[in-house]
């Protein structure tokens, strides 16, 4: 399927007109931002399209393992934070869905492709949050994953994704700091709450580790999105830097990282660890992950619940644009 889809991307790039390509790729190595009514290849485009457009899906479907929690969380305090905290994941949805849309997809059509399951969303959000200490492992550790890939993500060569990422990278530290402050308190808490803290790290860690994507040796789109300055670090380079900030917080709040093979390597200035599952990293994409029927389900049912929320902003616009006729 990889295969198929990068000879496509080739096929594409010789049909392009060599001197607008040539012209595109130095603005490009310029580090030039690429904008909407600028020129620029179709499969720039397209894995452009694809990456925001998975990006938006993910942060509407990652508002539903938290939404979870927001009817039990254990004070008002938590309760207000994380109601905010899931506010923000449906404003970066809405940033990123209309970033998408300047390339020319319409946001009707990418919805439609994550309701049929043709487009991809964060594999994360296919496990369930079984306790409140998962509140607190998806902040630290999920979103301490997003920053690491998106603080890149604010020098790609595109503008609108550019600008859209520089908010979310701030609202996300923000969600990164709640949910070690969680973590924390647990920790500082009972026995039985510090058991909750490990357990939600020992579930929590492998899948946020998939979240930066396979090895560099097995990502089909990579090498390209590095050449056009898409992606401005490689998957591994990123999952590396996880690592490594990871750990020693993990250390801080007294918890194992769930992987005997982690340790320091002096001679890489960095931490060796473990094999990640990639045979459950694929399952998850294609669809077999633990809650990713549940997870579909909920965004068709909100889609049609909301159909008369459309229908009144639609019917409200008409007569607002009869009314400006009319005077
Ligand atoms: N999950 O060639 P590769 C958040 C797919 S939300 C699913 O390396 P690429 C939050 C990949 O799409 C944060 N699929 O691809 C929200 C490709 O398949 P296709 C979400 C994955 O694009 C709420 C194939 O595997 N962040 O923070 O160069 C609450 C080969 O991969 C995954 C973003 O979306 C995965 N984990 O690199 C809390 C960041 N990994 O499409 C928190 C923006 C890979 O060719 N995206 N695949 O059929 C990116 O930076 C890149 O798209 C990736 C993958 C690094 C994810």
């Amino acid at each position: 399927m990889y295969t198929t889809e990068l000879s496509k991307t080739k096929q594409v790039q010789n049909l392009e007109d060599p001197d607008k390509l040539a012209a595109f790729e130095a603005r490009v190595a310029a580090d030039e931002f690429i904008e909407p009514k600028d020129w620029m290849p179709e499969a720039y485009r397209r894995t452009l399209t694809r990456q925001i457009s998975q990006h938006a899906h993910s942060e509407i479907v990652g508002m539903l393992p938290e939404g979870n929690w927001i009817g039990r969380a254990p004070s008002l305090r938590r309760k207000a934070i994380l109601l905010a905290k899931v506010q923000d994941e449906a404003g970066h949805g809405l940033y990123l869905y209309s970033a998408a849309e300047t390339l020319g997809t319409s946001r009707q059509e990418m919805i439609e492709a994550l309701h049929s399951g043709k487009a991809k969303y964060s594999t994360i959000f296919n496990y369930p949050t079984l306790t409140w200490a998962d509140i607190g492992a998806i902040g630290w550790l999920v979103d301490g994953a997003a920053i690491m890939n998106q603080v890149p993500l604010q020098r790609t060569s595109y503008g609108p994704y550019a600008r859209a990422m520089v908010r979310v990278c701030k609202e996300e530290s923000f969600h990164q700091r709640q949910g070690y402050e969680i973590m924390m308190a647990m920790c500082a808490g009972s026995a039985d709450q510090k058991r909750m803290a490990q357990d939600a790290l020992n579930r929590w860690w492998w899948p946020s580790l998939m979240m930066f994507g396979p090895p560099d040796a097995d990502s089909p789109n990579t090498a390209q999105s590095m050449r056009w300055r898409i992606k401005r670090e490689t998957n591994d380079e990123l999952r590396q830097k996880f690592v490594d900030i990871t750990k020693p917080q993990a250390d801080a709040l007294g918890l194992t990282v769930p992987d005997p093979a982690l340790r320091w390597n002096a001679d890489k200035g960095g931490h060796d660890y473990g094999e990640v599952d990639w045979e459950e990293f694929y399952a998850v994409v294609r669809g077999e992950g633990p809650v990713a029927k549940e997870r579909i389900k909920a965004r068709r049912d909100a889609w049609e619940q909301g159909a008369w929320v459309r229908d009144a902003a639609a019917a409200y616009a008409e007569k607002h644009s009869r009314r400006k006729e009319a005077a």
